[in-house]
């Protein structure tokens, strides 16, 4: 991917005006957040090829085939309250499921936390990290990897991984998929700053593959198994278990039964 193509496919105004276009770097949220502390524009984007210490939450490593795939990470100055932070994870998981779907055809699921679902299988992540400085958020960095273009996957990865190529059977731009989600994003990151937070979660609960349903949530070890009833207003999951609705801020949701 270089600039000028990317440049073709971009319709946003702020985000990716700037783009940094790196062939290997550890981690582009590593990168963008020294960007970020550096006083970066909002909107500017980091892009790997590859990336050589990609991860996920609890710094699980993120798997991703050299020049196939997106992962970049754009760096926001979100106006949201701290408390409200957990948003733009919502809003890149619902921006990234609506640009697939415009991009393939294809209905994408939302899965909360931060997983994007084709055929019930994960083809995109989204790793959300904020600079708090003086009790506010400063900066935030959303990093997204899609799985585009890539065949195969790592063995662990085969049951529960796919990719858009293996979805459709199709090759795609790369840089239409990028553009479609930067839209995308733009939008929802626009409704959610200006506090309309209601049509968001609409949406994405209108995509999720889990709401309604009895899942097990898997907090580092500590199951707990509830029926998943939604989103609450600062991203975190609203259970219910025994009879008593509580709220979950972080796990690895598997459903069992709908
Ligand atoms: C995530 O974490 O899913 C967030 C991943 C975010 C990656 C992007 S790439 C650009 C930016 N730069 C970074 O360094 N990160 C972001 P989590 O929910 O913790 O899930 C991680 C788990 O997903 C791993 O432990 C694997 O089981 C699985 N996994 C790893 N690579 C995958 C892939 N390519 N496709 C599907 N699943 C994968």
């Amino acid at each position: 991917m270089n600039e000028n193509e990317i440049r073709s496919r971009l319709t946003t105004k702020v985000l990716g005006q700037k783009v940094h276009i790196y062939e290997t770097l550890d981690s582009t949220n590593t990168r963008a957040k020294m960007l970020a502390l550096e006083n970066a524009p909002e909107g500017t984007v980091v892009v790997a090829e590859e990336q050589t210490a990609g991860h996920g939450r609890f710094e699980r490593l993120w798997c991703s085939e050299k020049g196939r795939n997106l992962t970049f990470s754009v760096i926001l100055k979100p106006k949201l309250p701290r408390n409200r932070i957990g948003m733009l994870s919502i809003a890149a998981g619902l921006a990234v499921a609506k640009a697939i779907t415009e991009t393939t055809g294809r209905r994408a699921e939302t899965k909360w936390p931060n997983d994007v679902l084709l055929n019930h299988k994960k083809v995109c992540g989204v790793l959300s990290e904020s600079i708090i400085r003086d009790e506010n958020i400063a900066a935030a960095v959303v990093g997204i990897g899609v799985n585009v273009n890539q065949l195969v996957f790592p063995q662990e990865l085969t049951d529960s991984a796919t990719s858009l190529l293996l979805e459709t059977g199709r090759s795609l731009d790369r840089t239409q998929v990028f553009g479609n989600v930067l839209g995308q994003l733009e939008y929802w990151y626009n409704r959610i700053n200006s506090g309309i937070f209601d049509e968001m979660l609409e949406e994405w609960h209108g995509l999720s593959m889990m709401m309604g349903k009895t899942i097990t949530l898997d907090q580092q070890g500590k199951l707990i198994t509830g029926v998943a009833r939604r989103i609450a207003g600062d991203g975190g999951l609203i259970l219910q278990s025994d009879g008593k609705e509580m709220k979950i801020l972080s796990g690895d949701v598997t459903v069992i039964r709908d």
